[in-house]
């Protein structure tokens, strides 16, 4: 990668980008919502187009000029609904939670009632955390995984919407390792006459490979990010039945942003162009096998695993049985000195606090991407086990970075 121009002009940014293309090259990326795209999306993202103001929708802009941005999110738009088979796409939330903001703007009034998974439980922050506006706009209860078995309780979540009677039920999630039963969840939503948002932002590649049920014709409305399991460019997305493209789209624009970023729009419609080709549901099915052999020989180390395994790319590991000493900062930071990164995470049930917490999350979108197979990941696993359990010895961690070297080596990313 060549940053010839920024070197010229600021080479303090040049050598920022040149040591990320580094980093991210010499070290796993683990963290279960990244990935890496491919040079045709970054070459998108980072064309003319951040340029271009283009306030509305195609054929309807406030500026003249808009007939590129029209095609770009026209493609964007097309190429999602034949990936995920909405009937009706907005491509320019720029964020995931900003795609949420979308539809709870559009269909709740302040003081409305949110019903969504806790945070510690695998939930996200725009579901409702009392530090996100929706904590602070809405009236929010939560539910909780199953204390036993780490799975979500269906019949629980019913019962707890018959009681509460939310405005909407959010489902989707952050550090959930399990498949999730739309239609339960559906159900419960139609029994109490409620919205139903699923936000599939770590999932939306599973669910366009069709290797993980989808919620679009299920849910009311489907959210997602675009640049996680389905590596396109940075960003947000909402799908819904066309009855509510008129309620969506101005709850977008102008209701809560201004202008779209339409480099990020194109990144979008690029990323989604591959994602449209036979090898990415190679691509899912493998991460999916990865994050099963990952789990499966964390498990064998004697690591427990949060509902003990996993359906999705993410598994979530409880430090307190096997290591109850170890936090997960002590994890997180003591790996990626040897090239592992991955984050600390709350875990249900969590004694600690969310800085430093009792749980490591780790996945296998963008080890999968570099060409990762299961005995790739399972290597992964035992270095793992072995900085984790020793992570103040530094000999046990120079040996642990040699093999990651090994790994990155073997398993190239960016020229
Ligand atoms: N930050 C993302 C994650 O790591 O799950 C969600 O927004």
């Amino acid at each position: 990668m060549n940053y010839e121009h920024v070197r010229e002009t600021d080479p303090a940014i040049a050598d920022a980008l040149e040591g990320e293309v580094q980093r991210q090259n010499d070290t796993l990326a683990m963290i279960a919502s990244e990935n890496h795209v491919s040079e045709a999306v970054l070459e998108a993202q980072s064309s003319v187009l951040t340029n271009k103001y283009a306030e509305g929708y195609p054929g309807e802009r406030y500026y003249a000029g808009c007939e590129y941005a029209d095609e770009v999110e026209e493609l964007a738009i097309e190429r999602a609904k034949e990936l995920w088979g909405a009937e009706h796409v907005n491509v320019q939330p720029h964020s995931g939670t900003q795609a949420n903001q979308g539809v709870y703007y559009a269909v709740l009034e302040a003081g409305d009632k949110i019903l969504s998974l806790d945070l510690n439980h695998g939930g996200h922050l725009s579901h409702g955390h009392p530090a996100n506006f929706t904590g602070q706009f809405y009236e929010v209860e939560q539910y909780e995984v199953d204390a036993d078995s780490g799975y979500i309780d269906y019949d629980e979540l019913r019962a707890h919407a018959e009681e509460f009677e939310p405005d909407i039920i959010v489902s989707g999630y952050s550090a959930y390792p399990r498949e999730v039963d739309f239609e339960a969840i559906q159900e419960a939503a139609d029994a109490v006459d409620a919205y139903h948002l699923a936000d599939i932002a770590h999932i939306t590649g599973l669910v366009a490979a069709g290797v993980h049920q989808s919620p679009v014709g299920v849910a009311d409305f489907v959210t997602g990010s675009t640049h996680k399991t389905i590596r396109a460019g940075r960003g947000g997305i909402i799908m819904c039945d066309e009855e509510y493209a008129d309620d969506i789209d101005p709850a977008v624009f102008p209701g809560g942003q201004g202008g779209p970023l339409m480099h990020n729009v194109a990144g979008k419609a690029v990323g989604f162009k591959e994602a449209l080709e036979p090898e990415f549901e190679e691509y899912a099915e493998q991460t999916i096998e990865n994050a099963k052999a990952l789990g499966d020989r964390l498990q064998e180390h004697g690591f427990e695993l949060v509902s003990g395994g996993t359906d999705n790319h993410l598994v979530l590991v409880d430090l307190r049985p096997s290591h109850p000493d170890t936090t997960g900062k002590d994890a997180e930071e003591a790996l990626e000195e040897v090239g592992i990164v991955l984050n600390a995470n709350t875990v249900p049930g969590e004694s600690r606090s969310a800085f430093n917490p009792s749980g490591i999350r780790a996945g296998t979108p963008g080890l999968t991407t570099r060409g990762f197979d299961a005995e790739a990941c399972r290597e992964v696993a035992d270095i793992i086990y072995e900085v984790v359990d020793n992570y103040d010895d530094e000999d046990v961690k120079a040996d642990a970075a040699e093999r990651v070297d090994e790994l990155t080596d073997e398993y190239t990313l960016y020229e």
